[in-house]
């Protein structure tokens, strides 16, 4: 039997370990039928040493694979450097990376000579037939969503059909130390992640989800989510949970008989979804979703102005006028919304960021608790208004990893970057100055540690600039809120 060493690359700071779904759902394909070991880069300071020792111990390496999921970002960066090391000290390993990145950019990935495999778009099915190619032989053509090198030229099989996670086995959670990934925040003292559906069916052209399920949305039963949270909560004691999903909300039925179903459980809960699904649900099911125990749903906004959400094919119903009616019903509820903004678009990149700036103050007049995730407007590679604008306006991506890897890039991931053409410094300082008045006048409700004291000081300290709108500059805050380790709700899930 060969052995899959499956590791997840650092992507978040030590005490916010987020249980790794991508990996735990191929573990659960190769649990019982494959050896494997996770390393979480997350949870263990020096993974590089650690695989090669794994990998040292193989009795024949070359039959065995190292699976690496990969964001972008620093996660992307921690990847290269630890692909790079195990290449060099056990060369017959083959090395495959999955997940986000390599959906998008398997070409330059293989361009490296430290790569030899990548899957793109959903993991499970492909990965099965891939590691039987290696273990039996067979032809690599065969391996559904492959790019791979045949003698240096890379070839990219076609996309394989994807299948609902309701197909797929559990996640074998007795084999891992769920003690690192259980954590205190807004949710429960004991919070870990699930993820029930696979995709998303809407295409906006901003959103790296659709290169990944291509407008599939697919998803696990009422029943099956209720017993995988029963099994979280009987076996781990867990009290909170993320539903990592792309869009958690598409079907209400399903929606509202888990509800249902967990409404005994004194769970509290967060999941991301649409605004104007979410504003199409009845009410009975808004209460069955406060009585379950929903606590805050993160959900795109985009932007404060109709004709940039339509750019950027926002689809649906969505519209302004809905996010406003959203946080009013929301705050009915109890249910705090998240909303997430894309400032900068072009062609007005700052006009777009002063429209939003004064949408936003009418969604916190409308419903204070509400949230703000502001995000630079960061170019996905496929086709669509904004990329071709973007490109149009100079914008392309790097050409190999090292690039990628640089510093410059990484913050580009991060959606905070420099290379985007047409945000000029004023567009960013303008989106950076406001969101740091706005969250110390309205401080977040997710913070924990946050006491009335320090928001109370956060608050009187920001009062005459949210007033006057003069947020240039905001020293002040930036030391208060450092001094009080202020923690944006971004940083507390996703
Ligand atoms: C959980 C999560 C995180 C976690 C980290 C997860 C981890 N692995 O450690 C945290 C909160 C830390 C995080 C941080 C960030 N994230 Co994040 N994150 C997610 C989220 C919400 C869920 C991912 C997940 O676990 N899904 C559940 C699993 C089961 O699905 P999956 O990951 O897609 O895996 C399947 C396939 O992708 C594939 N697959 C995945 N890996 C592999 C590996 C192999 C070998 C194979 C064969 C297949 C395979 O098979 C899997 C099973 O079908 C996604 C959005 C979403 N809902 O998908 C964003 C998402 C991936 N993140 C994103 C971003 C931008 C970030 C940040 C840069 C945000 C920021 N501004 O800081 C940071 C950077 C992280 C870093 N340090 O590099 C973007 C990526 C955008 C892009 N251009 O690709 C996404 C898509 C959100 C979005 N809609 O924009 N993130
Ligand atoms: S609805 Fe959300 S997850 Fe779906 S494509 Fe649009 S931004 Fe991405």
């Amino acid at each position: 039997m060969n052995t899959v060493i499956l590791y997840n690359p650092l992507s978040t700071s030590p005490g916010k370990q987020p249980l790794p779904l991508s990996l735990m759902s191929l573990a659960a394909v190769l649990e019982g039928r494959y050896n494997w070991s996770l390393v979480d880069g997350n949870v263990i300071a020096d993974p590089a040493t650690h695989i090669i020792e794994l990998a040292r111990g193989l009795p024949n390496p070359s039959k065995s694979l190292l699976a690496v999921t990969v964001m972008p970002g620093p996660q992307l960066t921690q990847a290269i450097s630890v692909c790079k090391r195990v290449r060099a000290e056990v060369p017959d390993l083959p090395i495959l990376w999955g997940g986000y990145f390599p959906t998008q950019h398997s070409d330059v990935i293989l361009k490296s000579d430290f790569v030899d495999y990548v899957i793109r778009s959903q993991g499970e099915h492909p990965f099965m037939v891939l590691l039987d190619v290696i273990q039996n032989g067979g032809s690599l053509n065969s391996v559904p969503s492959l790019a791979w090198k045949d003698d240096n030229k890379i070839v990219t099989n076609p996309l394989g059909k994807s299948s609902s996670p309701e197909t797929f086995p559990d996640f074998p959670y007795h084999r891992i130390n769920m003690e690192s990934y259980i954590h205190k925040n807004y949710l429960g003292s004991r919070t870990t992640a699930h993820c029930s559906s696979f995709g998303c069916p809407f295409s906006c052209n901003f959103c790296a989800v659709v290169a990944m399920s291509n407008r599939k949305w697919l998803a696990q039963s009422p029943e099956r989510m209720e017993s995988v949270t029963r099994h979280l909560v009987n076996t781990y004691q867990v009290n909170g949970l993320q539903m990592h999903d792309m869009d958690f909300f598409v079907s209400e039925t399903r929606t509202a008989e888990y509800c249902e179903r967990i409404s005994d459980l004194d769970l509290g809960w967060w999941a991301l979804g649409r605004i104007d699904t979410l504003m199409h649900y009845s009410d009975s099911t808004w209460k069955k979703m406060q009585k379950s125990g929903l606590k805050m749903v993160f959900m795109g906004a985009e932007s404060g102005s109709d004709e940039t959400l339509e750019l950027m094919n926002k689809g649906g119903n969505a519209s302004t006028k809905l996010t406003l009616e959203i946080v009013k019903r929301m705050k009915e509820y109890n249910i705090v919304p998240e909303c997430s903004f894309v400032l900068g678009s072009p062609p007005d990149p700052l006009g777009d960021v002063q429209r939003t700036i004064e949408f936003i103050r009418r969604l916190k007049q409308i419903n204070p608790a509400t949230e703000m995730i502001l995000y630079i407007y960061t170019p996905v590679p496929f086709d669509g208004i904004l990329y071709e604008e973007a490109q149009r306006l100079g914008f392309h991506f790097p050409q190999t990893l090292e690039e990628w890897a640089s510093d410059d890039w990484r913050k580009f991931s991060m959606r905070r970057g420099d290379h985007i053409p047409w945000v000029e410094g004023e567009v960013r300082r303008q989106a950076r100055n406001f969101e740091r008045v706005v969250n110390a006048y309205y401080p977040t409700v997710t913070d924990t540690r946050l006491s009335g004291m320090y928001r109370t000081v956060l608050k009187a300290l920001s009062g005459w600039r949210y007033h006057l709108k003069f947020y240039t500059a905001p020293y002040e805050l930036q030391v208060a809120q450092s001094l009080i380790h202020y923690q944006r709700p971004e940083t507390t899930g996703f």
